[in-house]
């Protein structure tokens, strides 16, 4: 017990006329599970300091809160109990007390993002508040939810970058994929490779500088993710994908020459020399060096759209850049097309375009990633009056990014197959954090949902009632959400 309060229902006010049940709540992702008690707590809020927990899960769940809502301290309960996996939670709502229960910092983070949520639809943001009894008791249906940033095509600071952090934290989102290379600029220091950042980050998209992070700059990113419950994903995407390296330095590059920067939009003109020693040279030191500063389990080595590499180079590149993570320490990812090459024991297949290469990781035993085109990417444009983003695999709008299911995207793949959903916003369009805000916001809410909620729970006029109150509740925090047309039919 960490803080005690001396209301009650002595002091309270009369209730108001109507106190929503817990299960009316407005909640995104819907909780696998809630219980609604009969009766009605009084909590009254009060400004004031916490005395952080001295264990460290749950004091990182008390600062997210503080954090999130500063002018609120409440009397909360957190107890750890084992049993709770991939960040399962339950709270309780009774007799004037709030428990919150979980085993693992994950649970005891995910507890607070709901809690929030009912403090806010709750009307605690004004001071004392009345909550409906009863309990909540979540869990996941897939481990893994993503939210892919590209930094390449565009480049994001780091006070961007942890904005972005902020805003899907709090939809449960716990991986953050940052797309740290492609043909327009490299966007991360390395310290043996040098001119890779220095030379390869000083280009973007349309010929206005980039930028890149320094090792110290990842770190602190790195760092805040995790106090948002967020793990950082690394993607350095080879062997296409690769004139920003290219032109930094020529002895990667087949005829020994380095490239001009690039700034245009096409892609799969770019490729490593996959014959030479130094290409596996650097791409050891650059995981060594990436690797080291990611407490994650993953390095993502992109490997899509390769077509100026021979299919064979490709298989050989690709089998042996696993090796190389895989002796790194790290969990190699790959686009679907890695499932081309002989997949290592544990490579995770990202599957956005071929299904048929998801069937054939599925076969090899390798976990799969679901990020489909038509329905995740968040740079889709939702229809043809979207003011930026792109159109060639869908438009989507945010009823077309909820009604799907992950496991009827490939034939013979199920729930246990699938590892998760990322839903990917690539730069070609977006200079600034409205750009952002613009193409994820609602839409994400919609995949934070198909990552998090039971499939039978998912029901597109329920959710459009709760996203309604979250797209209030987003425009007063100044995330411009886009109108979708959806909300008003
Ligand atoms: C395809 S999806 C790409 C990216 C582009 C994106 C634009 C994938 C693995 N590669 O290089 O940015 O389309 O929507």
């Amino acid at each position: 017990p960490l803080l005690l309060c001396t209301c009650g229902p002595a002091d309270a006010p009369p209730p108001p006329a109507q106190v929503p049940a817990l299960s009316e709540l407005p909640l995104i992702p819907l909780p696998a599970e809630i219980r609604d008690g009969e009766d009605v707590s009084y909590y009254k809020t009060y400004k004031g300091e916490i005395t952080p927990s001295s264990n460290t899960d749950i004091a990182t769940a008390q600062q997210y809160l503080s954090d999130r809502m500063p002018k609120l301290v409440l009397p909360l309960q957190y107890s750890t109990r084992g049993g709770m996996e991939n960040g399962g939670y339950r709270i309780d709502f009774e007799d004037g007390e709030i428990q919150i229960l979980a085993s693992d910092r994950e649970g005891m983070l995910n507890a607070v993002k709901t809690l929030e949520q009912v403090l806010h639809f709750s009307g605690a943001d004004a001071g004392a508040v009345y909550i409906s009894e009863g309990s909540i008791e979540d869990q996941p249906r897939f481990a893994y939810r993503g939210y892919m940033l590209d930094v390449a095509r565009h480049f994001f600071n780091v006070e961007e970058v942890k904005a972005v952090i902020d805003r899907i934290a709090a939809y449960k989102i716990n991986h953050l994929h940052l797309h740290l290379s492609d043909d327009q600029g490299w966007r991360i220091e390395i310290k043996s490779w040098p001119k890779l950042a220095e030379i390869g980050g000083k280009s973007e998209v349309g010929g206005t500088p980039g930028g890149y992070y320094t090792q110290e700059d990842y770190t602190d990113i790195v760092e805040y993710a995790d106090s948002r419950g967020i793990t950082i994903v690394p993607e350095i995407d080879m062997p296409g994908h690769t004139n920003a390296a290219l032109s930094a330095y020529p002895i990667l590059n087949a005829d020994g020459k380095a490239t001009e920067p690039y700034t245009g939009t096409e892609v799969g003109f770019s490729t490593f020399d996959t014959d030479q020693d130094s290409v596996y040279i650097m791409i050891d030191d650059v995981v060594r060096e990436i690797g080291a500063l990611t407490p994650g389990p993953y390095f993502h080595l992109g490997g899509d759209e390769s077509d100026a590499t021979d299919h064979e180079d490709y298989v050989r590149f690709v089998n042996e850049v696993q090796q190389i993570i895989t002796q790194n320490g790290k969990t190699p990812m790959g686009w679907d097309e890695v499932a081309t090459s002989s997949l290592a024991e544990n490579t995770v297949v990202q599957l956005w375009a071929h299904p048929e290469y998801a069937v054939k990781a599925k076969e090899a035993g390798n976990p799969v990633l679901m990020s489909p085109a038509t329905r995740t990417y968040l740079d889709m444009q939702y229809d043809s009056s979207s003011r930026i983003g792109l159109h060639w695999a869908a438009y989507i709008e945010v009823d077309s990014a909820y009604l799907w299911d992950p496991a009827a995207l490939a034939p013979g793949l199920t729930d246990s197959d699938i590892m998760g959903v990322e839903a990917p916003l690539w730069g070609e369009t977006i200079r600034t954090l409205e750009d952002i805000d613009y193409l994820t916001f609602p839409r994400l809410l919609a995949l934070a949902e198909v990552g998090w909620t039971p499939q039978d729970r998912r029901e597109w006029e329920d959710f459009k009632r709760r996203l309604t109150a979250h797209q209030e509740w987003l425009k007063t925090q100044g995330i411009g959400t886009y109108a979708t047309r959806v909300l008003k039919e």
